[in-house]
């Protein structure tokens, strides 16, 4: 990354949790955004998290996106921790298709939000968009790249609707 401080910080509770987190990471990158991944558990190593949410402020972080599975409860001990925004992102699976983890990070007690995502790698994808429109507020670069995300986003639509035509064509 371009800048040394990482504004946006990547929590997730496992390494099972990786290859659903890495597309919020894949979004970031494409939107400029600098960032750190970390991995620690509310449940088993509950020092740790609280001890990475308590420096996120010190460490420059602005943002931080927070995915976890099962009894989800990271998000929400994260947000605990610090007045930074925090987007909880639900991971599927499990035994209950990632509905347990969705109704942990989405019902939390007035008092500490956190803003929760669809279940999964949309919700992962999402997160870092929400995250980048977060910043925006203070920074037209990345207003500029997200416009220019939400362009390609409507053109590849687009050209999709128009090969489908060309196709159905006798
Ligand atoms: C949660 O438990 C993690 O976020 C993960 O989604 C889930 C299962 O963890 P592993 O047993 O795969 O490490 O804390």
């Amino acid at each position: 990354m371009a800048e040394s401080r990482p504004r946006v910080a990547i929590i997730m509770g496992s390494d099972s949790d990786l290859p659903t987190m890495s597309e919020t990471a894949k979004i970031l990158d494409e939107l400029g955004i600098s960032h750190v991944m970390r991995i620690s558990s509310a449940h088993r190593t509950p020092k740790m998290t609280a001890a990475l949410a308590e420096g996120l402020e010190d460490a420059g972080v602005e943002v931080a996106i927070v995915g976890a599975g099962l009894a989800a409860h990271l998000p929400g001990v994260v947000a605990s921790f610090t007045t930074l925004p925090v987007i909880g992102v639900p991971m599927g699976g499990g035994g209950l298709q990632g509905l347990d983890a969705l109704y942990s990070i989405v019902q939390m007690p007035a008092g500490i939000p956190v803003a929760t995502m669809s279940i999964g790698k949309h919700g992962a994808k999402n997160a870092a968009i929400l995250a980048a429109q977060i910043l925006a507020l203070n920074d037209t670069a990345v207003r500029e790249r997200l416009r220019a995300f939400r362009a390609a986003q409507t053109q590849a639509v687009e050209e999709k609707d128009l090969s489908l035509i060309h196709i159905s064509e006798p």
